[in-house]
This record gives structure tokens, sequence and C-alpha cells, in this order.
């Protein structure tokens, strides 16, 4: 179980988040919702399309991004969250400011996705503060420098100890193990090979006893290994998911829903899971 503030999670079978972008820079959405009523209306297609999360970013993590100002990037998620009160899933916030957590949370978010592991002492104490779920990624470097030549002695040891840290600090902070997911964070500081290597070792992180998220939806590697442009990755996006789950992710996060959905129906039907 995932404890999400109100929302219990069962994770006996893997589930999909949905992503809502609030920005006008998106790569993947190409800036289509730049107002509330169009991300609105994205959001309630995915929970159509079999959603079990919601994650509404209003912050551009695409390598050069410029940093987002506080108040502009409050000014695009906070309407979302509001005009989504009363959803039947929890609702994630994709943030790394402790001000953008704290409003969030007094707007009802049930998670928050933080692509800086709650590094941020104040974001730290945000989350041990209320009863929410947290997502804790690996990043190395920020978002304007980390495909700079990122580096790594070994990825998979870097990037383990990195998360059985931060899992061992949140839960020093008062953050129950119940409500705490880790995430390799693919392509944020890693090359194509650093990114296939943590797909292949990703047992071992489902191995450290919270459950695991893996975002490869759409990404720049799943361009470098099929040639296609960010348009056309979705097959490449779905096989990606069912691999990710196949080797221990118990959440996905993805734009395509309705396909995800379908591939894990027949993970599902395969592995005897069944509801
Ligand atoms: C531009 C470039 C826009 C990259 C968006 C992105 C993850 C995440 C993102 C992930 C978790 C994207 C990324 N990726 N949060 N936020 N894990 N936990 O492709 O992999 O969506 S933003």
């Amino acid at each position: 179980m995932l404890h999400c503030s109100k929302f219990k999670l069962d994770l006996s079978r893997p589930l999909i988040m949905g992503i809502v972008n609030v920005t006008p820079d998106s790569f993947s959405d190409g800036g289509h919702h730049l107002d509330t009523a169009a991300a609105l209306a994205h959001a309630q297609q995915l929970l159509d399309e079999g959603a079990d999360l919601l994650d509404i970013g209003g912050e551009s993590t695409r390598p050069g991004a410029e940093p987002v100002e506080i108040q502009q990037e409050l000014d695009r998620v906070l309407p979302v969250l509001e005009g989504l009160r009363g959803a039947p899933v929890p609702l994630s916030v994709d943030t790394r400011k402790p001000e953008v957590m704290r409003a969030a949370l007094s707007a009802g978010a049930a998670m928050i996705n933080d692509i800086n592991a709650l590094q941020q002492p104040e974001a730290l104490a945000a989350v041990a503060a209320s009863d929410v779920a947290v997502c804790l990624m690996h990043m190395k470097g920020d978002p304007e420098n980390m495909q700079f030549e990122p580096n790594y002695q070994d990825v998979m040891s870097e990037v383990m100890t990195f998360l059985r840290m931060r899992i061992a600090m949140v839960q020093a902070a008062g953050i129950a193990r119940e409500r705490i997911v880790i995430d390799p964070g693919f392509g944020f500081g890693k090359t194509l090979a650093h990114n296939i290597a943590l797909l292949q070792g990703l047992e071992a992180f489902a191995g450290l006893g919270v459950p695991l998220l893996a975002g490869l939806s759409r990404k720049s590697m799943l361009g470098a290994i099929t040639g296609q442009d960010v348009a056309h990755r979705l097959p490449a996006s779905v096989a990606a998911a069912l691999l990710a789950v196949q080797r221990g992710a118990r959440i996905v996060r993805v734009h395509d829903v309705r396909a995800t959905a379908d591939a894990l129906k027949v993970w599902n039907a395969v592995n005897g899971v069944t509801g």
C-alpha cells in the first residue's frame, strides 16, 4: 500500500501515473496546455483512459531549461489542482520548490514528485509536516546543466547509494516508509548507456523496500534507440513501460495512458493479476 493522504493505493497491480503538463514549452505537448481549461480537459481525458494518479507539473525540467519563477509555477499549477479537487485519484505535483509544495498541499495534492528528492531542507520539512506521499528521484546536476557530459564511475551503484540515503534521510525526518516512492530518474544527467544500465539493473531498485516508479515516456533515450522524434515515440514508450514493470516498477509515469493501460492489461493477465 502507498499512503497518499486520504488515498491508500494498492500496488498489487502496476499503476499508471498520467502526466499533465502545465508548461508552455513542454517538449512533449508542444504548449497546448497553456491555460487551465486545456490542462483540465487533458487531465479528464487521462482519467477516462484509466490513469491511477495524475502528475501535474508547472516547471519544465527539459535539459537546458531555465528555472521558472515561484509565482509563475503557482499560477500554472494551483488552478489545475483546484479544478481537479475531488478527483477520484491522487493528484501529484511535480515540483522542486518548497513554496509550491506548501501551496499544493493546501490545495489538496496527495503526492509530491520532487526530481530533487527533498534535498532542500524546507522541502523535506513541508512534506514531513503533511501526510502525502513523496517520489524521491535521482538527478545528477540540475536541468540547466545535467546533460552536459554526465559521467559516473558506476551509475547503478551511485544511483542506488543516493536513493538508499534519501530513503533513510526522509524516514529520519518522520516520513513513513509507506509514503515513499523512489525513481532512478531516466534522462536526468544520464547518457543513453547510463539509462540502459539503469533499466538493466532496475530490479535492484525494486529491492530497496519501497515502491519503484519509472518515467521513460517519450524520452530522448527512446528517440536515440528508435530514431523517432518525440511525436512518434508511442510504441517505444509502451515497450519501455512494460519492460520497467517486468523488472519491478510499480508505477509508470506516462503521457499515453490508454495505450499503456492496454499493455499492462496483457501483463496483468499473464501474471495472474485480476481486477
Ligand atoms: C522536458 C524534458 C519536459 C523532460 C519534461 C521532461 C520524470 C519526472 C519528468 C521522471 C519523475 C518528462 C520530463 N520526468 N518525475 N518528471 N520521474 N518522478 O519526460 O522520469 O516528463 S519531466
